[in-house]
């Protein structure tokens, strides 16, 4: 038995970096405990696994145990909205790529993407790209995310794979960790990748129009190393976040500056509602939490409630 690292998930089987410093094509073989029962696939780039070597062909391998993680990130599958896919796991911190202009900016994606990196407080990096494409209104803009998610304890960084902007600070943050990578499609994902490191050349999408609408080239996650103990993951173009697979209180703890409020309501599983001595709508109102935040939290907490309405009605 061998110990090593997944470093690449294609759903039937899984490229592991053994502590022999060779490369297997592993498989599993029988039942894994998962995360949990809601979790599609039992094992994501970044886990530690335990491999048995394959005694005809010596670049296969079987995944005998998977190590416990240290931390994980999930997103809701794609095909089955009620169960979460595991995105990657014991990473050090999360590198979401954004943009103002082309395309334009999501604001609400950046607080969505937030609520899958809270639950194990995994540091978050959030890099504007393209600044060479800014004008005087959408520096504006950055400025204005820069403040509101540095207040709550993000770092916020301007940055363009284009101009260079940015990647020495980019480049430093990384140092001797490992760093997921995400974003929705068309940000410049694999562009500032490629600038981090000329060893990785991966393709990079031409968006011919200014709505945006690039198509994903990365189908699976993937880690790359930059040095011997700085690594990058690279995950698919995210389109849209929904959270079918949580309940209204995960993310009411996930909205980090919201629940360190929430020990000021009334009542201990406040909603942040309609509840009588809201210590958070005070906090809204007094302009000590962000409007634009509390807006998505709400938004989100009735997209979960719409959705568990019908799920518990399903035979009106
Ligand atoms: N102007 C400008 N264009 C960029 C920048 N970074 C990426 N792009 C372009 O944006 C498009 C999408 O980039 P890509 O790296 O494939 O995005 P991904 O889908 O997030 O991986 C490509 O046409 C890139 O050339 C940048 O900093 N400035
Ligand atoms: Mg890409
Ligand atoms: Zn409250």
């Amino acid at each position: 038995m061998l110990k090593g690292v997944v470093v690449r998930s294609t759903g039937s089987w899984y490229d592991v970096e053994a502590e022999d410093g060779k490369k297997y094509a592993a498989r599993m073989i029988g039942k894994f405990r998962l995360v949990s029962k809601k979790v599609t696939n039992p094992v994501a780039v970044g886990d530690e696994v335990m491999i048995e070597l394959d005694d005809t062909d010596e670049q296969a391998a079987v995944i005998k145990k998977i190590l416990d993680r240290r931390n994980y990130v999930v997103r809701q599958s794609p095909r089955k909205k009620h169960n979460a896919h595991l995105l990657a796991s014991n990473i050090d911190q999360a590198i979401l790529i954004i943009t103002v202009v082309e395309p334009n900016l999501k604001q609400g994606f950046i607080d969505r993407f937030l609520i899958m990196t809270e639950p194990y407080n995994i540091p978050v990096i959030i890099v504007f790209n393209k600044s060479d494409l800014y004008n005087d209104g959408d520096m504006a803009v950055y400025n204005f995310m820069k403040d509101l998610y540095e207040k709550i304890g993000y770092t916020v960084m301007l940055a363009s794979a284009d101009s260079g902007e940015g990647m020495d600070e980019l480049r430093a943050s990384l140092n001797g960790k490992i760093s997921l990578f995400s974003g929705q499609s068309g940000v410049g994902k694999s562009s500032i990748m490629n600038t981090l490191s000329d060893k990785l050349n991966l393709r990079t999408d031409y968006i011919s129009d200014r709505s945006g609408k690039g198509q994903h080239t990365t189908t699976f996650a993937e880690m790359f190393s930059l040095d011997d103990d700085s690594k990058i993951i690279d995950t698919p173009g995210i389109k849209t976040l929904a959270f079918n697979h949580l309940e209204v209180k995960d993310v009411t703890h996930n909205f980090k500056e919201l629940f360190e409020h929430s020990s000021g309501c009334k009542f201990s599983d406040c909603t942040h509602r309609n509840e009588p001595k809201c210590a958070i709508k005070d906090a809204v109102e007094a302009g000590e939490i962000s409007e634009l935040r509390y807006g998505n939290y709400l938004q989100i907490i009735e997209e979960i409630e719409d959705q568990n309405y019908w799920e518990r009605n399903k035979d009106i």
